[in-house]
């Protein structure tokens, strides 16, 4: 089932999300659909804050190849170390439409988090996998990347969003 994707700016994407108790099959309902939601959009992650639900859940496929999927379900998710090596990838978000900015972040990260079958586990992640684990645990905090770039760009991209918004409005309504 596809969910529909929150588009900044919404109180709701500023928001802390909460931990998750248990792994139930209600969970890995959830985490399907922000994964079928992800492949269409299409994006390489996605919080489930996004589909408006305050829980701390995320999705990742960083994979090339349409045929190999390579899903990563990642429940309460904690990164416990980053390198002092930084890398810059140009980000986008799928709650800032046609938005995109370099953003430097550090390179590495070692991850703590719940597997979709409920089991701990701890990885490590480099390139646009790093990058995208922290774009991620960033939304369960209520941060987007427009945050790290200067007002004035964060306010232009905030400007023609709502204009977007304005506009889908309209052909909806
Ligand atoms: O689809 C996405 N691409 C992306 C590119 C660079 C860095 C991070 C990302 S995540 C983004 C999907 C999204 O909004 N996840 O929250
Ligand atoms: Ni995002």
């Amino acid at each position: 089932m596809l969910r529909k994707i929150i588009i900044e700016p919404d109180p709701v994407l500023r928001k802390k999300c909460d931990p998750l108790e248990k792994v139930d099959d209600q969970t890995r309902k959830l985490m399907k659909d922000m994964l079928e939601t992800m492949y269409n959009a299409p994006g390489i992650g996605l919080a489930a804050i996004q589909v408006g639900i305050l829980k701390r859940l995320v999705v990742i496929d960083v994979s090339k190849d349409q045929e190999k999927k390579e899903p990563l379900f990642l429940i309460n998710p904690e990164i416990i170390h980053t390198s002092n090596k930084t890398s810059i990838y140009e980000e986008g978000c799928l709650s800032l439409p046609g938005q995109f900015a370099e953003i430097e972040r550090p390179a590495e990260c070692v991850l703590k988090y719940v597997d979709y079958q409920g089991i701990q586990k701890e990885m490590k992640a480099e390139g646009l996998l790093a990058t995208c684990i922290q774009h991620e645990v960033d939304h369960l905090n209520g941060i987007l990347f427009i945050d790290y770039l200067s007002k004035l760009k964060k306010d232009m991209i905030i400007k023609k969003l709502v204009k977007h918004k304005k506009e889908i409005e309209r052909v909806i309504v």
